[in-house]
């Protein structure tokens, strides 16, 4: 990759629609129909501008590790990885969700040792920790509202939104941990090497985002 050049990682599923518009407003969008295209990599209107399609979850390592200069991804995600590397240039107020603690409904947590069933094994680890609440993590993958159910733990950390697929599950939100939306993040080294490529991708992605408010 030449210093003319940059990649962005963009989170398929539900931040790619939203994020397709701030871009377009920094004069970055898609050649090719990306609904009907298998590729990962795309090119862009602007030449000097690749875009990935990539999950939500591996954005953070692309751009660490320098894959990516920049990527589009969720608070909760940047979380979970812990930022290292990193820089956070800007709040895109987009995909706006809540990251919460959930049990039974009516079935109040047990003092003393928790069980937490959650994908977010390091934020929860922290966030009860933080609490002074003794807890065992389970990792899960997805479908953590079975896990109180079925009684395989005593809460889960999840996200949620309008709150309807805690309560199809008969759970309750109990503890809000953060207020997420999704973030444009920033390879360290690309910051200093490739500022003058970046800084109006950014500056023209802020008046986007300030303009919507
Ligand atoms: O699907 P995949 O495993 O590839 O990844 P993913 O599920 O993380 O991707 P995606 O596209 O579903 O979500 C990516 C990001 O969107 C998350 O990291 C959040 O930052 C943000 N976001 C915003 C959400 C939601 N809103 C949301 N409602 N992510 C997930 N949900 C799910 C939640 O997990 C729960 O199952 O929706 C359900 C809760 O919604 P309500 O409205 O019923 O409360
Ligand atoms: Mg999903």
């Amino acid at each position: 990759m030449t210093e003319t050049s940059i990649t962005i990682a963009l989170s398929k599923g539900r931040i790619l629609d939203e994020t397709i518009p701030l871009l377009r407003e920094a004069g970055i969008e898609f050649v090719d129909d990306i609904s009907k295209s298998r590729k990962l990599v795309f090119p862009s209107t602007d030449p000097n501008v690749r875009l990935l399609i990539i999950r939500a979850t591996d954005v953070p390592a692309y751009v660490q590790y320098g894959g990516a200069d920049l990527g589009v991804t969720g608070k909760d995600v940047l979380m979970e990885h812990g930022g290292e590397g990193l820089y956070e240039p800007l709040d895109l107020n987009i995909s706006r969700c809540r990251l919460m603690t959930a049990g039974v409904k009516g079935q109040p947590a047990p003092q003393g040792r928790l069980r937490v069933a959650t994908k977010f094994v390091n934020l929860a680890r922290r966030y009860y920790a933080a609490q002074g609440r003794q807890a065992d993590i389970i990792k899960l993958y997805g479908a953590m509202e079975l896990a109180p159910i079925l009684g395989l733990a005593d809460e889960i950390v999840d996200i949620v939104d309008t709150g309807n697929t805690l309560k199809a599950n008969g759970l309750e939100a109990r503890d809000l941990i953060e207020n997420i939306s999704t973030r444009l993040i920033a390879n360290r080294a690309s910051m200093k090497m490739k500022h003058a490529l970046l800084q109006p991708i950014i500056e023209k992605m802020g008046q986007a985002v300030e303009a919507r408010r």
